[in-house]
């Protein structure tokens, strides 16, 4: 091991410690400290393998995945598979796709429709699709213990029964869930229902989907996942795409947008707003649309969170732009990571609206959008703990228990509701996702006031040393998990399964 890998894992460690609170005693703190100092000045000063000419510029325009719409056809056909594409520069980089290229489809399907899929594993390792947030039956949902060895085809086929709302897909292999997303195998998923078409709420061009991922390049424009020990704790990138767009910009006509916003980066959490618009409209969360819009300035989207928005170009006039930026996120974490790259608390511009046409459309928000039957704390008849913990050797879990494919953490009795709690020990957000169920947010012990808690769940964020409450009826018999969707903390350990029976 070289000195900079040795730092560089050294300093892993020392950052688990600290978060751990493992560490006590002025001494050993002073040393510990004199370390981090030691570790930090050689990240500082280690050479960057990233390209220093950032297209900063906005001159890419946005893509929009194709979509897959079973209105048209009966079955789709997805092979994970090695593709070259172009992404950041004009050279082309080693990608993974479910059809050949990025952005992958969307899907658009109507509750109460069939959705069938071949899937075919052209990789060189097992993998198998998780459809994230749907609410389907064990053997359709995706496991890890359900992946698929190379060249082989597993059929999906299952009735969507659930509400309109922006969902997604990706692949959730053993392990190796945050490379495989890294490279590309994840896309949007959009159910459809009868409600939601009365609303008339923006739709054809003036909706849009924006998954947003923050991805680091080389000088030749190749992409790089990690680089080092440390980020196992979570990737950050310094180029933020949407749809697979680098710092892309999208024309636009001075009227009201639905964006439905998929968080599909590794680890980053954003603080979206938009430079020029004070506020917009939140009108949707993971499960669907809320009850009744909420006007918000910012809001915070975790990694595998959606939220569902109504932004307004109304009062801008053509050749006026806006600018679509995080805001930084510093109660997120006090650890740094890889240092070459921006961190949590980093201010970055993501993507540009520009006006360049006026419309005549007035469409008015409704008042109500749904209707959420309220799950009370008396409907539950059992409460467990979960906690989010690092344990010796840097390693991420919940309960202390390194994930086990093959061990039942959580035994639940079908058609019961539970409370639980969530209780993150350590000094870093993480977002706390369910397999087979959507939740309800009932309370949580932090003051930042999470708008997306009004509506349904299957991904919360519970913020450094917060304690978060959430109901969940589980309606599905079979085996599932439950997880940090961090990526790179999924894959490395912290993750369980429960066993609805
Ligand atoms: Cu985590």
């Amino acid at each position: 091991m070289n000195r900079r890998n040795f730092l560089y894992s050294f300093s892993f460690s020392a950052a688990a410690a600290i978060l751990g609170g493992c560490e006590k005693g002025s001494e050993k703190n002073s040393r510990l400290d004199n370390k981090i100092d030691e570790a930090k000045k050689a990240l500082q000063e280690s050479p960057k393998n990233i390209a220093e000419d950032k297209l900063k510029s906005f001159t890419s325009e946005l893509k929009i995945p194709k979509e897959i719409d079973f209105e048209h056809i009966a079955k789709a056909k997805f092979t994970a598979q090695k593709s070259l594409a172009a992404l950041y520069k004009e050279k082309k980089t080693d990608l993974l796709t479910f059809q050949g290229d990025l952005p992958n489809p969307t899907i658009r399907i109507k509750k109460g429709d069939d959705f069938e899929l071949d899937f075919t594993n052209g990789l060189e390792k097992p993998t198998i699709v998780h459809w994230h947030g749907l609410l389907v039956p064990e053997t359709m949902d995706g496991h890890p213990k359900d992946s698929i060895a190379t060249n082989m085809t597993k059929e999906y086929k299952y009735r969507v029964n659930q509400s309109a709302g922006t969902f997604w897909y990706h692949t959730h292999p053993h392990g190796r869930t945050g490379e495989e997303i890294y490279y590309g195998l994840a896309g949007l998923y959009i159910v459809e229902d009868e409600n939601e078409k009365r609303l008339n709420l923006p739709s054809g061009e003036f909706e849009l989907p924006l998954i947003i991922q923050d991805r680091r390049f080389d000088k030749e424009g190749n992409l790089i996942y990690k680089e080092t020990k440390q980020d196992n704790v979570g990737v950050l990138g310094d180029v933020v795409m949407v749809n697979s767009t680098p710092h892309p910009y999208k024309n636009v006509k001075n009227t009201k947008y639905r964006l439905r916003i998929l968080n599909g980066s590794s680890a980053r959490v954003y603080k979206l707003a938009f430079e020029g618009i004070e506020e917009f409209t939140l009108i949707g969360t993971d499960g669907g649309l809320l009850e009744e819009p909420i006007v918000v300035k910012d809001i915070l989207i975790a990694v595998a969170e959606r939220i569902d928005i109504i932004v307004d170009f109304k009062d801008k006039k053509v050749g006026d732009s806006v600018m679509l930026k995080t805001l930084g996120f510093k109660e997120g974490s006090i650890i740094g990571t890889n240092t070459a790259y921006p961190g949590f608390d980093a201010k970055m511009d993501i993507m540009k609206f520009q006006i360049t046409e006026l419309s005549n459309s007035t469409s008015a928000l409704p008042a109500k959008l749904n209707t959420i039957r309220k799950m009370k704390e008396s409907d539950a008849t059992n409460s467990r703990t979960i906690t989010m913990e690092v344990i010796k050797g840097g390693i991420w879990t919940l309960n202390r228990k390194p994930y086990d494919i093959h061990r039942v953490d959580e035994r639940v009795k079908l058609d019961s509701t539970e409370i639980w709690i969530l209780k993150n020990s350590v000094h870093m957000a993480h977002p706390f996702h369910m397999h087979g169920v959507q939740f309800q947010v009932l309370d949580r012990t932090s003051k930042i006031d999470f708008p997306t808690d009004k509506g349904w769940k299957d991904t919360v964020l519970v913020m450094p040393t917060e304690t978060v409450r959430i109901i969940v009826k589980f309606t599905i018999p079979g085996l599932f998990v439950h997880h940090c969707h961090i990526l790179e903390h999924e894959d490395h350990s912290m993750m369980a399964n429960f066993l609805v029976e």
